[in-house]
């Protein structure tokens, strides 16, 4: 399962930075609103140590992690959802990720404009909020007047669906976040497929500076911004000083890729609630991603469609005993291996075997 994460906020915030030090790729990072027109697109592995370390038990030919994708997309301002500076277009780049990342200025810096020339967190991210608002209810009564157009002979399915897009509506029309709406079961099943933007997911990350890691009064106000509104924060200094010696940067600008990545994919993991099993032999350890609540059969077929076919039961390793045993024998003398049916309900850190028979 690949995840995407789409990194969004007003323009000249630090989005780039922050893509390319997620990354490592090389983007257009400029001191002018709208410098990034196309999005940057980028893969990366999901850092996860475990993987390592059970490959250097069984002595793995290839190591696979799971991936994230990120997209960096032109900053948003005030009337973006109805065209203005790049438009709405912008936002259709980041409407099938699964998460959002809303980079906040909280910086200060004479030489990086500001489009509204002071720094204000929460105004900023206020404002972009309303253009997602914006964004969505266009969407809404677009797929509300197409369901009403092509389905001339209206049956229970499209009825539910409409159902549930006008209730968005009137939440969105009173300027409330999808996110925060409770929705039946059916109801979430049926919006899914609309890809709302404020259905998603979100996650603050306050750019600060290295000059105010311990104090800094912008972030203070979007600490309590994001805690009033339940969203987790990240704070980091996506651009390094200048002023270290060639060496010193270097070095911390590899701790500061590994620190910001693994903080962004721990929240991601919490938001989403993604969890990780593995699968190893000799030829490769595999890390699989996937959501709490997958069982065995569900895992079957992720890993091959020929051991959901067949399945016949699973056999299950803890992550811990396989270290402490040093592997499958080791695990299976102590005792360690367990056997499952098709509804054993997948762990974090299992290690899992599918037995089956096509
Ligand atoms: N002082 C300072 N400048 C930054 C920081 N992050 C980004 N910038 C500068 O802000 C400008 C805009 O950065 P960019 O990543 O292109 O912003 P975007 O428009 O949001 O993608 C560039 O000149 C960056 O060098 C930061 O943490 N501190
Ligand atoms: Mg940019």
């Amino acid at each position: 399962m690949q995840i995407d994460c789409g990194i969004i906020g007003l323009p000249n915030v630090g989005k780039s930075t922050v893509f390319s030090v997620l990354t490592n790729a090389p983007v257009k990072i400029s001191n002018f609103p709208f410098c990034t027109i196309h999005p940057n697109i980028s893969v990366v592995r999901i850092p996860d140590p475990r993987v390592y370390q059970l490959a250097g038990i069984v002595a793995s030919r290839e190591t696979v992690h799971g991936k994230i994708k990120f997209v960096d997309i032109a900053g948003l301002i005030k009337g973006a959802a109805q065209g203005i500076g790049l438009g709405s277009k912008i936002l259709n780049h980041i409407q099938t990720t699964k998460v959002l990342c809303h980079v906040v200025r909280c910086f200060d810096d004479n030489q990086t404009v500001h489009v509204f020339n002071n720094i204000d967190p929460c105004r900023d991210a206020d404002i972009v909020n309303t253009e997602l608002i914006l964004f969505d209810i266009s969407q809404c009564e677009k797929s509300i007047c197409s369901l009403q157009k092509k389905h001339k002979l209206i049956n229970e399915n499209i009825e539910q669906q409409l159902f549930v897009l006008k209730k968005c509506l009137d939440y969105l029309y009173d300027g409330v976040l999808l996110r925060k709406v409770h929705f039946s079961n059916i109801e979430r099943t049926n919006i899914e497929k609309f890809n709302f933007l404020t259905n998603k997911p979100i996650i603050y990350f306050a750019n600060i500076d290295e000059k105010s890691v311990t104090n800094n009064t912008y972030l203070n106000k979007l600490h309590a911004f994001a805690f009033n509104n339940s969203i987790p924060l990240i704070s980091c200094c996506a651009m390094l000083s200048s002023s270290k010696n060639r060496d010193d940067r270097f070095k911390t600008a590899m701790k500061q890729q590994k620190d910001i990545l693994c903080d962004i994919v721990s929240v991601i993991f919490s938001v989403l609630n993604l969890r990780t099993f593995f699968t190893i032999n000799s030829h490769m350890t595999r890390a699989w991603i996937y959501v709490v609540g997958m069982t065995a059969l569900e895992a079957a077929k992720k890993v091959h469609s020929d051991f959901k076919k067949g399945f016949i039961r699973v056999q299950i390793i803890k992550f811990d005993d396989f270290i402490f045993y040093r592997g499958e024998l080791g695990a299976k003398k102590a005792g360690k291996i367990c056997y499952a049916g098709k509804d054993y309900c997948v762990k974090d850190g299992d290690i899992l075997k599918f037995l089956f028979q096509i």
